[in-house]
């Protein structure tokens, strides 16, 4: 099994809703399992600010999939809230992100990991600071704290 960590946003159509039934859908993969759940948390938009407030949550989970497979099956869920893809920075049904793969680093086209906007996203930062223990360390980047 692989310990991996997962950022959850949302803002737009009931953002609570997105990212409470997201977690329900990633539970629901094979041979995974979420263990440990932030509470959800609510924000001001990072980048363009004419959109509505987030809902963010980070969830640790053990599961099966490789990397690269897991990314699938995420983009599936979000296909599924319906999310649209035609707007970078724009406002989001809901997004998964991959944050952390076990202690890996990698630098593939379709994957960065650890996600490499990660230390600079307080939306992030606080629900993982939320889940991890006070000594955390964030492979490449080192301790969590150090960033918050
Ligand atoms: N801002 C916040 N607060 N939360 C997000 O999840 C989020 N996601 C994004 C951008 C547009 C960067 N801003 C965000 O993709």
């Amino acid at each position: 099994m692989n310990t991996v960590f997962i950022a959850l946003g949302s803002n737009l159509d009931n953002p609570v809703y997105h990212v409470e039934k997201g977690i329900t859908d990633i539970h629901h993969l094979p041979e995974t399992e979420v263990i440990k759940e932030s509470s959800l948390h609510k924000s001001k938009p990072v980048g363009p600010q004419n959109q509505p407030d987030y809902i963010n949550a980070v969830i640790k989970i053990i599961t099966n999939y490789e990397p690269l497979p897991l990314l699938d099956v995420l983009q599936d869920i979000e296909n599924k809230h319906h999310r649209k893809r035609a707007e970078r920075w724009g406002p989001r049904t809901l997004d998964l992100d991959i944050l952390m793969y076990n202690d890996l680093i990698i630098n593939h086209e379709r994957l960065v990991i650890p996600h490499p906007e990660m230390i600079n996203r307080e939306f992030v930062l606080i629900p993982l600071k939320e889940i991890t223990n006070y000594d955390f360390i964030i492979p490449k980047y080192g301790k969590l704290l150090q960033y918050i």
